[in-house]
């Protein structure tokens, strides 16, 4: 079902002019209610009378996290906190969290964006909508809360965690659509693999999975072991938190809701704009947001946009897989590699089961490069003769494609530790390093 079709399926040359009017409206906003803006639009000798046109939007400045950082916690608000209504916050790796602020306009646009995606898997009326996100100051479960109530289905606010009970509920109550992250939701396939849940005991048609990076394999494996149709949902804290974009049932790119925001692609290093269809850095510019209205936005997320309108009828530009972040990129002896990239030759290896943990560390001159592996149950075994067959495929295909040589390690079934919301893949000892000797 398509939630607003006059927004998602609108021609082009109308979208623009609407995308125009809103830009000119947050630009004017920005520089007069929010004195970080107008420092930097001051800086760049800009006022809001040259934003004209969606095309002017290079002319605007970038927002990056630091930024977001430097004026927390409530720097970037245009409005006066008697209209705030909530507050949200993202858990930065370091220092203190990226803070969402929202009007009741901000808070019924974001359950709109959700509903957008969860209609694409027609959830309604009579749907039960286990929200598996964590609720609290993460967007997740909230987010995808309001987006239910949108559609009138079922709340069944379970937050993330306590994996038995939640399939136990989900059979129990006849849960038909899961919000969770993309690890989790792999985490609670194995439950129910582990319980010999028979198919038909799930009512299960959707799943509804973002806030990390997931593949192809992961997506093979979700749909075939939950017997779902898995959609991947797009968002950030900085824009509202799920729901900027999500996928139809083509699967074919993340359609982004360009009424609400404005995507760019950019080279990380230049930020100049890239050649459409080319991978490059997502850059938003927030189109309806009151409260903390955002001027291209730095996401650091790497992937691309795909004007061609799509066969489900939306006309909404589609952004492809989100590759990996720039600041997620490893750099290991001089090679460019991102953790998706293992993910995706590890699910190519049907022995194996999709989890791993790789430690980057240095030893005298040279990076390490360790990777931890599970095999699954029936193929595995804690003599390493048993294990080598299962190692060498899986070791060329590495060296072939990334150039470098991991150190492959087997653990047992099961071992690997599992997460209840956005997995870490890494452990880069390098970094750990350099900040103790900056201390
Ligand atoms: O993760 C919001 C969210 C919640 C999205 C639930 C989808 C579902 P943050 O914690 O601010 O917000 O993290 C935002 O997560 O810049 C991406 O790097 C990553 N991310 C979010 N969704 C996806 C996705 C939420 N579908 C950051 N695919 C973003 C890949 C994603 N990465």
């Amino acid at each position: 079902m398509i939630y607003n079709p006059k927004m998602e399926c609108m021609e082009r040359s109308e979208m623009r002019a609407l995308q125009s009017e809103r830009l000119r409206k947050t630009v004017k906003t920005c520089y007069e209610k929010v004195p970080f803006y107008k420092r930097k639009m001051d800086e760049l000798g800009i006022t809001p009378d040259d934003i004209k046109s969606v095309d002017d939007v290079t002319k605007l400045p970038f927002t990056t996290k630091y930024d977001l950082r430097d004026e927390y916690p409530f720097g970037l608000q245009a409005v006066p906190m008697s209209e705030i209504k909530r507050i949200h916050a993202s858990s930065g790796t370091t220092g203190k969290p990226v803070v969402g602020t929202y009007t009741q306009n901000d808070l019924d646009m974001w359950a709109e964006c959700v509903a957008r995606v969860l209609a694409v898997g027609d959830v309604g009326p009579g749907d039960v909508v286990q929200v598996s996100y964590g609720y609290g100051l993460f967007t997740g479960g909230l987010g995808a809360h309001d987006g239910v109530a949108k559609l009138g289905a079922v709340q069944l606010p379970t937050s993330a965690g306590n994996s038995e009970k939640q399939i136990m509920l989900m059979q129990d109550l006849g849960t038909t659509a899961l919000c969770c992250t993309p690890s989790y939701g792999l985490h609670l396939a194995e439950v129910v693999e582990k319980h010999k849940v028979p198919a038909e005991n799930l009512k299960l048609r959707v799943g509804f999975f973002g806030a990390e990076p997931w593949t192809w394999g992961i997506r093979r494996e979700l749909e075939a072991k939950l017997h779902i149709k898995a959609i991947d949902i797009y968002g950030l804290t900085e824009m509202c938190g799920p729901g900027v974009g999500g996928e139809c049932l083509y699967q074919d790119g993340t359609h982004v809701w360009e009424d609400m925001f404005l995507p760019e692609i950019v080279d990380p290093e230049t930020l100049e704009p890239v050649a459409p269809g080319e991978v490059g850095e997502l850059v938003i510019t927030s189109l309806c947001k009151e409260a903390m209205p955002i001027l291209r936005y730095r996401t650091r997320d790497l992937t691309s946009l795909i004007y061609e309108p799509c066969k489900c009828g939306r006309t909404a530009v589609r952004m492809g897989k989100v590759l990996g972040r720039s600041d997620d990129m490893l750099i290991i002896r001089g090679v460019n590699v991102f953790p998706s990239q293992i993910e995706t030759v590890l699910t190519e290896f049907p022995a194996f089961t999709p989890q791993y943990f790789i430690t980057v560390d240095r030893k005298g001159n040279e990076d390490t490069f360790d990777l931890d592996v599970e095999l699954r149950e029936e193929f595995f075994s804690p003599n390493p003769g048993k294990q080598m067959p299962f190692i060498k495929p899986l070791y060329d295909r590495l060296v072939s494609l990334t150039g470098i040589k991991p150190n492959i390690h087997i653990q047992p079934p099961h071992t690997i530790e599992r997460s209840t919301g956005k997995a870490k893949h890494v452990n880069d000892k390098r970094d750990f390093r350099n900040w103790m000797e900056g201390k």
